[in-house]
């Protein structure tokens, strides 16, 4: 099973874009195209069809061995076995999510300051998620924090650090270039009329831009 540590590019399975039914098909094509981790996120539904959905995804992402992560809900790890949980500012401490599950799970957290991309490695984080980068529809209340800080992030911060937040294949040079190293695209992904395609370009961009950017 690959690790946050080793991955570039994350993708979303968000139920806001894509019909349930149509989410294995295209998580298909993520896997295709490269990805390197999914999260299942799905703000309108409960935590038995989530987990429900999940163990479909599961069926796609163990034998790719791609880390599955369940949003927002402890409860879905300890129904299901997925290796993850991200949580956000607003949702249940890393503690908390660790306690609700039996066996070691990844724990991620979204972040969206220098001040709270520390706090959540001192929490535990495994991972954290950095943004809005730029502005996005996915998460419309939260302002863009722009890429000026991610520097920042990483002086300070050794957990892995994937930037969010209107990354499409058109800026993420733009980004790599100030600094990102692992990025995580949502609505880019899911809404390309080349899913495969779209996705492989990415992984590229973010691939061979790598070693020029672990050296910053
Ligand atoms: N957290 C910060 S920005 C964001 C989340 C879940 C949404 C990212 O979606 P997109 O479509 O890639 O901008």
């Amino acid at each position: 099973m690959r690790s946050p540590a080793d991955a570039l590019l994350y993708g979303i399975i968000d139920l806001g874009y894509v019909a349930p039914e149509d989410a294995p098909g295209i998580l298909e094509k993520l896997i295709a195209g490269g990805i390197d981790m999914v999260q299942l996120r799905g703000k309108n539904y409960s935590i038995d069809e989530l987990s429900l959905f999940a163990e479909e995804l599961l069926q796609f992402t163990a034998p790719a061995e791609i880390p599955l992560i369940a949003n927002d809900h402890a409860q879905i790890a300890q129904r299901v076995d997925v290796q993850g949980v991200h949580v956000g500012q607003d949702d249940e401490s890393i503690k908390a999510v660790r306690a609700q599950v039996e066996r070691p799970i990844i724990v991620g957290k979204s972040t969206h300051s220098v001040k709270q991309a520390m706090a959540a490695e001192r929490e535990g984080a495994d991972y954290i998620g950095l943004g809005p980068i730029f502005p996005t529809p996915t998460k419309p209340d939260y302002p863009p924090i722009g890429p000026s800080q991610i520097h920042e992030v990483r002086k300070r911060v050794s957990v892995p650090i994937f930037c969010i937040g209107g990354i499409k294949l058109e800026n993420l040079k733009q980004l790599l270039a100030a600094g990102a190293r692992s990025v995580v695209i949502v609505s880019g992904l899911l809404q390309a009329n080349d899913v495969v395609g779209y996705t492989r370009a990415c992984k590229k961009l973010v691939t061979d831009l790598r070693p020029v950017i672990s050296g910053l």
